[in-house]
């Protein structure tokens, strides 16, 4: 995984489990979806890189990145997921806006993860600019997206490793 001045992309393939037998919901913000459409091909891209299959990955989209937790909680209840992927983009407007939905998104996913006792990602980018978000959405700083896959496949073999 990434460290600070790393790029989001960058991590030991070799290092990850196989995804086959993974079930992956991934939910996408469509506030800003320039982006978030470019982290949701990162995210499959690195999905189906470690063999997850096409069967075993569903995406569904919400209008903006408040929206995910609640998403997120739906998912979490049908319980035919491995780990949900929540994939957003907040960018700093003139508004205190930013800060409200980035604290509140946050949260609640990681809430949702907690009380459902289900990884749930944070794949949220949350920048200045557009400028950031672009570069961090398959631009020089790398891909969030694929960042999140590697979290999510991690997280459930984690899981799986408690439960042997
Ligand atoms: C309202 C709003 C604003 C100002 N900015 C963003 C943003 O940068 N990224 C994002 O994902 N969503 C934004 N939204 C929409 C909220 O997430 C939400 O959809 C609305 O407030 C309705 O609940």
């Amino acid at each position: 995984m990434p460290t600070k001045k790393k790029n989001l992309s960058d991590y030991s393939p070799k290092k990850i489990p196989n995804a086959k037998k993974m079930r992956f919901g991934i939910i996408v913000s469509e506030w800003n979806n320039e982006i978030t459409g470019a982290l949701l091909e990162g995210t499959i891209k690195t999905l189906r890189k470690h063999k997850c299959e096409e069967k075993n990955i569903a995406v569904s989209w919400v209008p903006g990145s408040f929206e995910l937790p609640l998403a997120a909680q739906y998912s979490a209840k049908e319980k035919k997921f491995d780990a949900i992927i929540c994939l957003g983009c907040v960018i700093q407007g003139e508004t205190r806006h930013f800060d409200f939905i980035s604290d509140a998104v946050a949260n609640g996913i990681m809430n949702v993860g907690l009380n459902h006792n289900i990884p749930v990602v944070f794949g949220v980018l949350t920048t200045d600019n557009i400028e950031q978000a672009i570069a961090r959405s398959g631009g020089k700083h790398g891909n969030k997206g694929t960042e999140a896959a590697i979290t999510a496949i991690s997280m459930v073999s984690f899981r799986n490793s408690l439960k042997k």
